[in-house]
């Protein structure tokens, strides 16, 4: 997968409309079957090992491309943070791999007392951790910073990231019981993938909040997720966040894989690049309303959004509906570190065209950039880590549309 093919709108709303044709006759043929006028007078279906969606509520993934190697979750469609198992977003660059949980095998040796070999029951006997946290693809926002058209939604700008609860070991017990070597500062993090993704990152994220994690949402990983283990370094870039992780190489310096030279470094403005980006910066993003919404009426709405950061928790967002005055949006509990949040804030629209947008403060004082920001700081060929503000433009007749304002 070569992030230049990264989700294309016209790709994505052909998808969107064949999705949109299913639906629509599902619907047709339910409501003849199944919709009683009266559903007290006749008794309910009964229930299925599985539950399943209303087929009136079916929020799809987008897909990239004929042989998909990413999936965009549909942000616009869900409630409060938690990303549903099965919207969770998906990157992969070489397919997604069928692993055998008997024999997979987690390895870790280089720089350590006791090189060890962990299955997938070994891991499980470690005390286990479990925290919600955001994953995001250093390529979010994409199309929000290079692409600017009207029709873009939320899931085509910031569909590629999502929150889950995460549960496994974390990496500092494992190295404790290999015992790291004095002069150790990298390991090396490796996929059991077709693409053997691989990644170096500083021994102090291992020894920090870093997970092996085995169980997502409550269930075991799914396999796009990487069953039957991925390693979860909270708030960093989603290419670290290695799936179907089977090696880890403790050593003295980083060992630039394929995966941090000839991707995932940002170009600067004086023709250089950040060689690692490895936290993704405070972000936000409004859900509602935004394309393809239609305000029925003027009067009160709730405007509703993401907030996240990759440094710790966000500490306010701010909300403009004229583009020019800001005020504090209402944060909805919980407010986790590194974790998306959720934000309101009530608006009594007066049937003029106004202009929505959000912007995010966390805990390190960060503050999410304009676009002219974001651009100066960085030049228009950079790839990675997009969080410039995005700005939604209410029409007349309620329609809701992208407009991006420096
Ligand atoms: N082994 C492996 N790990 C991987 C990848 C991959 O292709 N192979 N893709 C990475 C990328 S680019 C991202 S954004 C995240 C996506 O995680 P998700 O698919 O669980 O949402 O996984 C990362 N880990
Ligand atoms: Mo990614």
């Amino acid at each position: 997968m070569d992030e230049r093919d990264r989700i294309s709108r016209r790709r994505l709303l052909k998808g969107a409309a064949g999705t949109l044709g299913a639906a629509a006759l599902a619907r047709a043929g339910l409501a003849q079957e199944s919709s009683p006028p009266d559903p007290t007078k006749v008794p309910g279906r009964a229930l299925t090992e599985l539950g399943q969606r209303s087929p009136f509520a079916q929020p799809k993934r987008l897909l990239s491309g004929p042989y998909p190697q990413l999936t965009a979750t549909p942000i616009q469609d869900l409630t409060g943070i938690v990303t549903p198992t099965d919207l969770h977003f998906g990157v992969t660059h070489n397919g997604v791999p069928a692993i055998d949980p008997d024999t997979y095998r987690l390895v870790i040796h280089g720089m350590v007392e006791r090189p060890m070999v962990f299955d997938l029951e070994a891991l499980k006997r470690y005390p286990a951790v479990s925290r919600l946290h955001f994953i995001e693809c250093a390529g979010n926002g994409s199309n929000g910073f290079h692409d600017i058209a009207a029709n873009l939604t939320p899931q085509l700008i910031g569909g590629l990231m999502s929150t889950n609860e995460w549960t496994g070991v974390s990496v500092a017990t494992l190295l404790r019981e290999v015992g790291v070597r004095p002069g150790a500062s990298w390991f090396l993090a490796e996929g059991g993938d077709a693409g053997l993704v691989s990644r170096s990152i500083p021994l102090s994220k291992g020894l920090g909040d870093a997970l092996i994690c085995y169980g997502q949402n409550g269930e075991a990983l799914r396999p796009e997720q990487g069953y039957p283990a991925r390693l979860l370094l909270p708030g960093w870039e989603g290419n670290t966040n290695i799936k179907w992780i089977r090696r880890i190489e403790v050593a003295d310096r980083p060992f630039m894989t394929r995966f941090e030279t000839s991707r995932y470094t940002d170009a600067l403005q004086n023709n250089t690049a950040r060689q690692f980006s490895f936290e993704m910066d405070a972000n936000s993003m409004i859900t509602f309303p935004a394309h393809p919404a239609v305000l029925q009426d003027h009067g009160w709405w709730e405007i509703s959004g993401l907030a996240w950061s990759g440094r710790g928790r966000i500490t306010r967002v701010d909300v403009t509906t004229d583009g020019q005055h800001w005020r504090p949006a209402v944060l909805q509990d919980p407010v986790l570190p590194k974790c998306h949040t959720r934000f309101r804030y009530l608006w009594n629209w007066d049937g003029r065209q106004s202009l929505l947008a959000s912007r995010a403060v966390d805990e390190a004082g960060y503050v999410q950039p304009t676009v002219t920001e974001l651009r100066k700081a960085r030049g228009l060929g950079t790839k990675y880590h997009y969080n410039n503000i995005l700005v939604w433009l209410v029409r007349p007749d309620g329609s809701v549309v992208f407009g991006l304002a420096g």
